[in-house]
């Protein structure tokens, strides 16, 4: 038996590379959707394809859980990138939802605001930010690949820069990028990897068809030391968090944890119990120790989102 990653998943099989970097197309057994990318397995060649005999354990498991469907992500990962841009305009709960699935797994996430060239709403989009920030999220403004300007220099100048400070956060790591469609995710691995050769598209022709351009998980390596990786992966529009305990969701908003303990009961909901040290906080201040309406009010639909789940 062999040792090999799993790079992707394509219809009924799974892609392993080996130590030497071959990659081999495997079949699964069966147990094809037990293997995500970032799993490290042992399998076996059969002709010139191979089975996948053992899945080994993971550090960890990116998933989430929508209504009907479970969707896992990846494995064995170090950090996320989250991925918003200043078009198509974000949605504030999926990516409060995208930070609560990281933290739930013990994940670092980091937020990248791309499209930095389409000044208005990228400065609008980092206002709607602000309050991450405040909770201790990086916040990484970048232009990935803005629209032809007139200078091309700077055009390249900006590129640079955002190369520069990507590899700066990914050297050593496996990443995983996560975003909706059309902010840039796969534009994002062009820009380090130019030999990836993603495909990408326009944000008008993505929305209008209500297609992704991406369709599957995929690992790419950012060295030939083979220390640091990055996945590109699909965008989503759901985000189910129907996998995470009601009465921990307030551990895992930054925001909220910071009060944890400090409720007159200690299985306070935080919804309308007295001497709570939550609502006590929730106000429009711009300060480290505010908890915004609107995050209160996230917290609270999300809560009751979970009170009727079944699982
Ligand atoms: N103006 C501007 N457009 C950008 C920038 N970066 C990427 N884009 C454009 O955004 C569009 C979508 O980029 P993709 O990289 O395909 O987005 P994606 O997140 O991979 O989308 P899916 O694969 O559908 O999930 C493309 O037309 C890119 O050219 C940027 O910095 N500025
Ligand atoms: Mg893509
Ligand atoms: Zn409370």
């Amino acid at each position: 038996m062999s040792s090999g990653i799993v790079v992707g998943l394509h219809g009924h099989h799974v892609v392993v590379e080996t130590p030497s970097g071959e990659r081999v197309i495997c079949h699964a057994r069966g147990k094809k959707s037990q293997c995500v990318v970032g799993d490290r397995v042992q399998w076996q060649a059969s002709k010139d394809e191979g089975t996948i005999e053992k899945l080994e354990p993971r550090r960890n498991l990116l998933y989430r859980q929508d209504d009907i469907r479970s969707k896992q992500f990846a494995a064995n990962l170090d950090q996320v990138l989250f991925v918003l841009a200043a078009e198509p305009v974000f949605s504030e709960s999926q990516l409060a939802r995208a930070l609560i699935s990281c933290e739930a797994v013990k994940i670092k996430p980091i937020i990248v605001l791309n499209k930095a060239d389409l000044t208005i709403p990228f400065n609008e989009a980092m206002e709607r930010l602000a309050p991450y920030k405040r909770m201790g999220y990086e916040v990484m403004g970048l232009a990935i690949k803005p629209k032809a300007e007139v200078d091309s220099a700077l055009v390249q100048a900006k590129q640079d820069m955002a190369r520069e400070a990507l590899m700066q956060l990914l050297t050593g790591k496996t990443t995983f990028v996560m975003g909706a469609s059309g902010v840039g995710k796969s534009s994002l691995i062009n820009l380090l990897l130019p030999e990836a050769d993603l495909a990408t598209r326009e944000i008008s022709t993505a929305l209008n068809s209500g297609k992704h351009t991406t369709t599957t998980t995929s690992w790419f390596w950012l060295d030939e030391s083979k220390k640091s990786a990055i996945i590109d992966s699909p965008g989503f529009q759901e985000f189910g968090l129907h996998h995470v305990d009601k009465m921990l969701l307030a551990k895992l908003m930054p925001d909220f944890a910071q009060y944890d303990g400090q409720c007159r009961f200690y299985n306070c909901k935080h919804l309308q119990e007295p001497q709570c040290a939550v609502l006590a906080n929730v106000s429009d201040e711009e300060v480290d120790t505010a908890i915004s309406p609107s995050r209160h009010a996230f917290y609270a639909r999300v809560f009751e989102e979970l009170s009727q789940s079944k699982f």
